[in-house]
């Protein structure tokens, strides 16, 4: 099989390559990625060795680009992770994710619907998020039957999206899955999302910038654990269908923090590292909680997390700390900027 993903050398996509790519050499793996600011090729350096990997550098905003990679590489299946991700960066700049988000998989879907005859039985697998379907009160979760209302530009581009992959099902019958995945945490996660930054913080004493009070509920779920369920979605899920994916550990932000400043003063043998915590200006239109419940894939395709949050996150926090080269590179003058203009300059 040829397997097309995009977005591979991201946080997510470099996860599922490396996951997927050694131990499956009768593939052959086509990695699309323009490397913006949240891509490393460092991510995938394990792989450029390997006789079925490739890369190649694109933006999907470029049909004419994605177009002839398509077209020369005739994939069976797609794997497309490519998008702008952050949410503080898009209530920044909105036209970006359009541009990153709505167009680019558009014209991956344009792209494929071209090339894909009634014949095959390729896969359109399109990785999008459970911010589509808004903010949750106290109680309840989000289904795959839950209305979209998404909130940030963000995630507006992201609900364009997966209804440019529908619409594509219901009108050329591209055959199109569709995954909507709660907040993801491990190796590689660019420190800009909530856990790597408060890693890295938290083990250079800086400030943790507490958004609020900090009682916002994510559903967090391990990297691996998401790239295994895309995997299954891929294989077994049924076409035109949506499968949420969820880690079943939803809890405030503050709770997240705590655990990382607990563990971190244990790997670094201090008594606690606390008083670092900052609670800062919040997040405007900052959805208030995020669930999921997965039971359509869990019963579907018997997929479940393999590892606790707990594992999870000691595996994280270990990474970040074996890997300073790693953190080094990426944390470029572009990082420092953004860091400076979203919560002043450091201490
Ligand atoms: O400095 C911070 N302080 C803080 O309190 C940051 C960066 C975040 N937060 C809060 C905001 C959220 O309630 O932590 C929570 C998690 O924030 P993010 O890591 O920015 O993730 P979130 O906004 O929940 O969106 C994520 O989940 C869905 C990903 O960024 C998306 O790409 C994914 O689709």
């Amino acid at each position: 099989m040829r397997i097309l993903v995009t977005g591979g050398s991201g946080f997510i996509g470099s996860a599922f390559l490396n996951r997927y790519v050694p131990n499956n050499s009768q593939h052959q793996f086509l990695n699309i990625d323009k490397l913006g600011y949240a891509s490393h090729p460092l991510n995938t350096a394990e792989l450029e060795s390997l006789s079925n990997y490739s890369f190649a550098r694109a933006d999907l905003a470029s049909f004419e680009r994605v177009q002839e990679l398509v077209t020369a590489f005739e994939p069976d299946r797609v794997f497309h992770f490519a998008a702008e991700s952050h949410v503080d960066r898009s209530i920044r700049a909105p036209l970006e994710f359009v541009q990153s988000n709505v167009l680019g998989t558009a014209n991956l879907l344009e792209a494929c619907r071209q090339i894909w005859d009634g014949d095959q039985q390729p896969v359109f697998l399109s990785v999008s998020t459970d911010e589509v379907f808004g903010s949750l009160g106290e109680s309840g979760a989000f289904s795959e039957t839950t209305p979209y209302d998404p909130h940030s530009p963000y995630s507006a581009s992201k609900a364009s999206a997966d209804h440019f992959c529908r619409a594509y099902y219901d009108t050329f019958k591209l055959p199109v899955k569709i995954t909507n995945c709660s907040n993801n945490y491990g190796p590689r996660q660019f420190p800009e999302k909530l856990i790597p930054l408060m890693i890295l913080n938290a083990m250079e004493d800086k400030p943790l910038p507490v958004y609020g009070e900090g009682l916002n509920v994510r559903d967090w779920l391990f990297v691996d654990d998401h790239c295994e369920a895309l995997w299954q979605v891929a294989e077994r899920g049924r076409v035109g269908e949506t499968y949420c994916i969820g880690g079943g550990h939803d809890v405030p932000n503050i709770e997240i923090v705590r655990g990382i400043t607990k563990l971190m003063s244990e790997r670094r043998g201090v008594a606690s590292l606390d008083h670092l915590i900052t609670f800062v200006k919040d997040r405007p239109g900052h959805d208030f909680r995020y669930a999921i419940d997965s039971s359509k894939l869990r019963t579907e395709l018997g997929w479940k997390p393999s590892c606790t949050f707990e594992e999870g996150l000691a595996r994280t926090m270990d990474w970040y700390l074996g890997n300073p080269e790693w953190v080094r590179q990426v944390r470029s003058g572009e990082y420092q900027q953004w860091i400076e203009s979203h919560y002043g300059v450091a201490h």
